[in-house]
């Protein structure tokens, strides 16, 4: 049973060389023809994995094609999660299972609304990758990515087993949301803030205070929720992931920086519309979101 993977980029280009050089049969799906065309005269996907880089032949087809999908992994920005499953919805299987990997919170549920009669599994993932020019890939440090149904009451496929021994370190998880939302709610915390103060993560200790108030705003969302156990600790896992990555730059600082749209939207965005429903005051995470659209608007960058 074949692979597909819409969106050829980090993620997607790290997710289908694996499979291709595990042996599985996978297939690309690109945005349009002219895409296509520049794809196939590069011979393939490169992925470099540490000191080594390895041309992937992989077949690659545009989203008409003509041949049935059963299992895609989508991987595109959460922004464009919904328009690219529209673009290949006539073409899903009755049962096709769908794996999102999108980060943020949001897209998932605009995916399940245009599809409804497929599985959309949602996968929370801190597994990292980077694009050196189209279609190369650079894998750059091992993650472990959770996986589960939004309602949790579905065993995991059976391909989870295949696909760990391709070099994924993948769980099963009943509780796939509460995930999602920790990850939110790290990502709130530590990315908006390195774009303000233009910096890496590492460099955030210096400003402990302010991310210890989004943390205690945070967690009280989580706890208004009723996800207590994913506030649990909060403050502290911020500051270890600011410690373990304090080399890095967030993925939002990235995003600035090569002057694309940042997924602010399934971050704060996506948060802060929730705490109004609840009626709690946030007003540490509202004043962020309001610096941080100044802030790209600056920029001439999109402010969702
Ligand atoms: P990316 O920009 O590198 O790749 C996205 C790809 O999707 C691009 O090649 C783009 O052209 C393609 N695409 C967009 N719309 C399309 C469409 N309609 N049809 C076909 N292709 C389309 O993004 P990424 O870094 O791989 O991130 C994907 C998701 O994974 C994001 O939500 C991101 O936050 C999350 N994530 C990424 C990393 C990482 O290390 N890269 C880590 C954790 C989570
Ligand atoms: O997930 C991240 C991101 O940059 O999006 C963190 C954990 C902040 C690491 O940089």
């Amino acid at each position: 049973m074949s692979w597909h993977v819409l969106g050829a980029g980090s993620l997607g280009g790290l997710w289908a060389a694996r499979l291709f050089r595990g042996g599985e049969p996978v297939r690309l799906i690109l945005r349009d023809r002219p895409r296509l065309a520049q794809y196939r005269a590069g011979g393939g996907l490169r992925l470099t994995e540490g000191d080594t880089t390895s041309l992937y032949p992989l077949p690659a087809e545009a989203p008409e094609a003509g041949n049935p999908i059963r299992r895609l992994i989508l991987a595109c920005k959460s922004y464009d999660a919904e328009e690219a499953i529209a673009s290949v919805a006539a073409r899903l299987e009755p049962d096709a299972e769908i794996l999102l990997l999108q980060n943020g919170l949001g897209s998932q549920d605009a995916v399940a609304a245009r599809v409804p009669r497929a599985r959309c599994l949602r996968a929370s993932t801190t597994e990292g990758a980077f694009r050196e020019t189209d279609f190369h890939v650079v894998a750059a440090g091992a993650g472990q990515t959770w996986i589960g149904d939004q309602l949790g009451t579905q065993a995991a496929p059976p391909w989870l087993e295949t696909l760990c021994a391709l070099g994924f370190t993948l769980r099963w998880t009943d509780d796939i949301d509460a995930r999602l939302w920790r990850k939110l709610a790290i990502n709130c915390a530590i990315n908006p803030l390195t774009v303000l103060h233009r910096c890496r993560n590492g460099e955030l200790r210096q400003h402990a205070a302010e991310v210890a108030d989004l943390c205690s705003e945070l967690a009280a969302l989580l706890e208004a929720m009723g996800l207590a156990p994913a506030a649990q600790g909060l403050q502290q896992e911020v500051e270890a992931v600011i410690a373990a990555t304090a080399n890095n730059r967030s993925s939002m600082l990235q995003d600035v920086e090569r002057g694309q749209r940042t997924e602010v939207s399934y971050l704060l965005g996506h948060a802060l519309p929730i705490a109004q429903r609840l009626r709690l005051p946030v007003p540490q995470l509202e004043a962020l979101h309001q610096r941080l659209r100044a802030r790209l608007e600056e920029r001439g960058l999109p402010v969702d």
